[in-house]
């Protein structure tokens, strides 16, 4: 309970429509976690782990049917179709209403209403929002205390203010077609029914932080973004601070939480963030960035001991687990962990062995887990102020093409680069795996408004100013003829950061292509790396046919945006196909 006017209005508002037996106010607390985790053990919503080897973790199986993000029963409901955009699937509030509306009518019968305040950001910050989510899910209740500041410290920073987002979930029959992901940026206001995962239900995530946010930030002259965020400590003791922008299952945590190489000597490596940054600018005229989570919902495939050691540690404790595979120890497995166990029980809860011809554990499987007990956590990850971000990074996965690394001549160029840039899709969201997608800023799926006026927002941030971020791009995921990544990727990753800040640095070498800047020969650090020169010059390789063919998808692409993409974007694109000789 609370004694906010608007807050229990609402409330009470919401109560009536979803007829609840009981309503419970969550105030994250340790005794009200233990009650809910210990019904969910009770009904079988939950699993615990082995206690000895993870404590206090347990794992969660989804109904097949929901497994990832679905972006097909994702909207926008803005009054105007042109405000949502050409990417984005819109309704108008008055259809929502009418079409969705009923379908939370008397949803909660027989159930529990769990009321959950939630803070995104730290305590005390003028970045920080707070949300209200109202879900029958006590998964996603158990989630959100992971993932966000939950309950009584949410309460006291909204006091009396009715200024907080307003998000109603249900979890219904989890029908994919009866599910709606609905966002009316205008109220700040969400409704999400028929699913329990990820980011369609944990509201504080995708749908307050990136697609409530982005709407709001565009209108108050900041910035919510599908970024990384990490500190580069050099062997002096400088910490520099970068974001980087890959969309989903495209390396952001692993790169937020990589670990120096033995040959990197002095470097160390700080986590701020691994999925979201909200940026605004300090009184010094730099960009600034916040994470407004407290957990990491990390993509479980392919975390191990050698890829990823902060997160496996991470989520040795207090973590919760979404379909992945469970080891007769009680302990979890996932493709990639470590070498499979000889026998498990698969993420549908059917035996399985390494025989069995299918995976163990789905692709889109996560951990839930608290970011403070990341070993390389920043002592500045809760600054009220932020991080100071010297450089920005875009990046995808990206079999042919975009080179290793290539820095933008300056900020105009760099958001040509943000909004150019494509991915191979993966299993992050529903629908075919590997297809190369246009997927501006790595934020397709959760801009909440037009992506033109998106564009035109990022270029109107960096006007007349001479303290931004350095742009570049990034593309760990070339591979040979035969498939194979060429470049080692995870901890060696380090040595691309490096060229980064050398080049924010004024100190890196740099040949300039059509394209942008790539690093000059042995401008990259590549001391103990087994990697031949041949290799380098096929990871730098600037196909010029290729690169005009791109330009031309690019041209598709911003055509879409008719009258309303920037003609700042235009230009970039003829002075590239102009560099590219045609
Ligand atoms: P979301 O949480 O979906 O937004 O994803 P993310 O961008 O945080 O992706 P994440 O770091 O979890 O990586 C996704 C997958 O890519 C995992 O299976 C990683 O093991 C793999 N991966 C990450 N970094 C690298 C890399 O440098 N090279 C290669 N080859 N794979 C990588
Ligand atoms: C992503 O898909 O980018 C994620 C996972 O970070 S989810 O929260 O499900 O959106
Ligand atoms: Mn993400």
């Amino acid at each position: 309970m609370t004694t906010n006017r608007a807050l229990n209005d609402w409330i009470d508002e919401i109560a009536r429509l979803t007829k609840p037996d009981r309503v419970v106010w969550c105030d994250g607390s340790e005794n009200e976690n233990r009650t809910l985790i210990e019904q969910m053990i009770a009904d079988g919503t939950l699993i615990e782990l082995n206690p000895q080897r993870y404590p206090n973790c347990y794992l969660h199986r989804s109904d097949p049917r929901d497994v990832a993000r679905t972006e097909q029963s994702t909207f926008i409901c803005t009054p105007k179709r042109e405000d949502a955009g050409p990417t984005n699937n819109w309704m108008s509030p008055e259809e929502t209403r009418r079409k969705v509306g009923p379908l939370f009518d008397g949803i909660m019968r027989g159930r529990t209403m769990y009321v959950v305040p939630y803070l995104m950001g730290p305590p005390g910050s003028p970045f920080s929002s707070v949300g209200v989510e109202v879900t029958d899910s006590p998964y996603v209740v158990a989630n959100m205390r992971i993932m966000t500041r939950m309950g009584t410290v949410a309460l006291e920073h909204l006091g009396a203010s009715g200024e907080f987002v307003k998000g109603l979930h249900a979890l219904g029959d989890l029908d994919p077609a009866r599910r709606y992901i609905c966002h009316f940026p205008e109220e700040r206001l969400i409704w999400s029914i028929n699913s329990g995962y990820g980011g369609n239900a944990l509201l504080g995530k995708k749908c307050h932080a990136l697609r409530i946010a982005s709407a709001q930030a565009r209108d108050e002259g900041w910035m919510a973004e599908h970024m990384m965020i990490v500190g580069i400590e050099d062997p002096s003791g400088n910490v520099t601070y970068i974001a980087g922008a890959f969309p989903s299952a495209c390396g952001k945590t692993n790169l937020a939480m990589l670990v120096p190489p033995p040959s990197q000597k002095g470097f160390k490596v700080w986590t701020v963030g691994d999925d979201i940054a909200w940026l605004r600018f300090g009184p010094d005229g730099r960009l600034w960035a916040v994470n407004p989570e407290t957990g990491f919902f990390g993509v479980a495939p392919g975390t191990s001991e050698k890829t990823n050691p902060n997160a496996m540690a991470a989520l040795s404790r207090n973590s919760i687990f979404t379909n992945v595979a469970l080891t007769p120890e009680g302990t979890p497995w996932w493709e990639g962990m470590s070498p499979p166990p000889p026998t498990a029980t698969d993420w549908q809860g059917q035996p399985w062995t390494p025989s069995s011809g299918r995976k163990a554990a789905h692709p889109n499987a996560r951990y839930t887990a608290p970011a403070r007990q990341c070993p390389s956590i920043s002592p500045h990850w809760e600054d009220p102020q932020g991080v100071p971000i010297s450089a920005i990074i875009f990046g995808g996965r990206r079999a042919r093409l975009a080179p290793l690394v290539y820095q933008s001549f300056n900020w105009q160029h760099g958001v040509f680069i943000g909004a150019s840039m494509a991915s191979e899709t993966t299993a992050a969201a529903t629908g075919k795996v590997g297809v190369v997608r246009r997927d501006p800023m790595a934020m397709i799926p959760f801009c909440g408004y037009n992506m033109a006026d998106y564009f035109r927002h990022w270029l109107e941030m960096g006007a007349g100013r001479d303290k931004m971020p350095m742009i570049f791009h990034v593309n760990w995921f070339r591979t040979d003829e035969d498939g194979n990544f060429l470049w080692p990727g995870f901890g060696e990753n380090l040595r691309v950061l490096r060229w980064i800040i050398d080049r924010v640095n004024g100190r890196a070498a740099a040949v300039e292509t059509p394209i942008g800047f790539v690093p000059a020969p042995d401008s990259l650090d590549l001391t103990g790396l087994n990697i031949s020169t041949e290799t380098m010059n096929k990871l730098l390789f600037i196909d010029r046919e290729a690169w005009r063919e791109e330009a031309r998808s690019v041209a598709e692409f911003f055509n879409r945006f008719e009258d309303r993409l920037p003609a700042e974007l235009w230009e970039e694109h003829r002075q590239l196909l102009a560099r590219l000789g045609g």
